[in-house]
């Protein structure tokens, strides 16, 4: 007879960059429990813009649980293109997500924020508290405010219908199945391809704004445990960061250094500041995080971004880029 299945988790986004990290935690590492059935989403399977195709995707699978990740999702730059769309697309989406989710009785969702949404006139760290506090950075304002929305909403669930509907909040995160274009992707995944290409092809690379901005970057598959254990185990309808402490921010030129370092590159690397250097830091407190998980140990940067590279050029050819 078949067993009883106790948890069925739909994650939306499971395609990208920390649904693939989810992914290897879940099948990979055991992080899938006796009775739980995964399903991993991609656009191809629904796009959740629409509501008729997110409606459908939920009656096909029924989720008692969803991990919901699905975002339009981009770099500095592509943010600044094009705020607009990332303000619809994702107020769309995480509409639709949740309130098919609500009228569908999901038990638990655990949406994603990011920290680039916190105020830009703030005091450091930033924590949890502070989502709501004033505007946040231009460059990405319309992405920001989609994202507080679904903290807005969450506990609008809650007060109407005692729903737990919650979300996280992760800093720069990084790692395999990452989008690696040069032009629209994040930093990290940016440098490294301009980096492998530069090698190639003996020419120096371009390093966009002056280096000195500051992030702290969560490796994504740190992330994909740390979101099991929400899923499992975190109670709140408050928000949560999830990321490593605060002395563990670095400089882009730190971090340009240790990519240079992963891909053995000796070439020349420039700073073009006529690009913009976006929001100088975002440093994030995970005190909150360290109170419920003392003792979770984060995968050393330098490691991480080394593994990174590595699954970048093994991957080359299928690499999102
Ligand atoms: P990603 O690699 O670009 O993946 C995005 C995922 O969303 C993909 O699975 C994509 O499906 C799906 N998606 C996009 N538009 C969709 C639509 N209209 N309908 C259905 N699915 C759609 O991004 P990621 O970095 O994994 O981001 C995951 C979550 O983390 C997002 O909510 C993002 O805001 C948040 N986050 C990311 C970072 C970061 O630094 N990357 C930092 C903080 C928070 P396809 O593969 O089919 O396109
Ligand atoms: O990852 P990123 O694009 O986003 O990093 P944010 C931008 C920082 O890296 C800026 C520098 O200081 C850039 O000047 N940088 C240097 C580069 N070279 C490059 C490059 O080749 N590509 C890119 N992209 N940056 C994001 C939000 O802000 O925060 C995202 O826009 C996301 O949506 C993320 O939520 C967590 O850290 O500035």
């Amino acid at each position: 007879m078949a067993s009883e299945v106790k948890m069925r988790v739909l994650v939306t986004g499971g395609s990208g960059l920390v649904g693939k990290a989810i992914e290897y935690v879940v099948h990979q590492e055991a992080g899938k429990l006796e009775g739980e059935e995964w399903i991993f989403l991609s656009s191809k399977d629904a796009d959740l813009v629409d509501v008729v195709q997110t409606r459908a995707v939920f009656e096909k699978y029924r989720p008692t649980h969803v991990i919901h990740l699905a975002a339009k999702v981009g770099g500095l730059y592509l943010h600044m293109m094009e705020n607009l769309q990332f303000l619809r697309d994702n107020i769309r989406i995480n509409d639709n997500v949740l309130q098919t989710a609500h009228e569908m009785g999901v038990t638990k969702v655990v949406s994603c924020l990011s920290s680039c949404i916190f105020p830009d006139k703030t005091t450091y760290p930033i924590d949890e508290t502070m989502i709501h506090n004033g505007p946040p950075h231009d460059s990405n304002f319309g992405y920001s405010h989609a994202k507080r929305m679904i903290d807005v909403q969450n506990r609008a669930y809650f007060k109407q219908y005692g729903h737990h509907y919650t979300a996280i909040i992760p800093t720069n995160v990084f790692g395999p199945h990452d989008n690696f274009s040069m032009e629209n992707g994040h930093v990290l995944s940016a440098l490294i391809n301009k980096t492998y290409t530069a090698k190639k092809e003996g020419t120096p690379v371009k390093v966009c704004g002056s280096g000195a901005p500051r992030r702290q970057f969560i490796y994504a598959l740190d992330l994909g445990r740390l979101i099991l254990w929400v899923l499992r185990e975190y109670k709140e309808i408050d928000p949560i960061i999830l990321t490593v402490g605060e002395e563990e921010e670095v400089s882009i030129k730190e971090a340009m250094h240790m990519v240079a370092k992963a891909l053995d590159f000796t070439g020349e690397v420039l700073f073009d500041t006529t690009k913009s250097d976006g929001q100088m830091k975002k440093t994030a407190s995970n005190v909150k995080l360290r109170r419920y998980l003392p003792d979770f140990t984060f995968t050393p940067l330098e490691e991480a971004i080394k593994t990174t590279c590595d699954w970048f050029v093994a991957n080359y050819d299928i690499a999102r880029k």
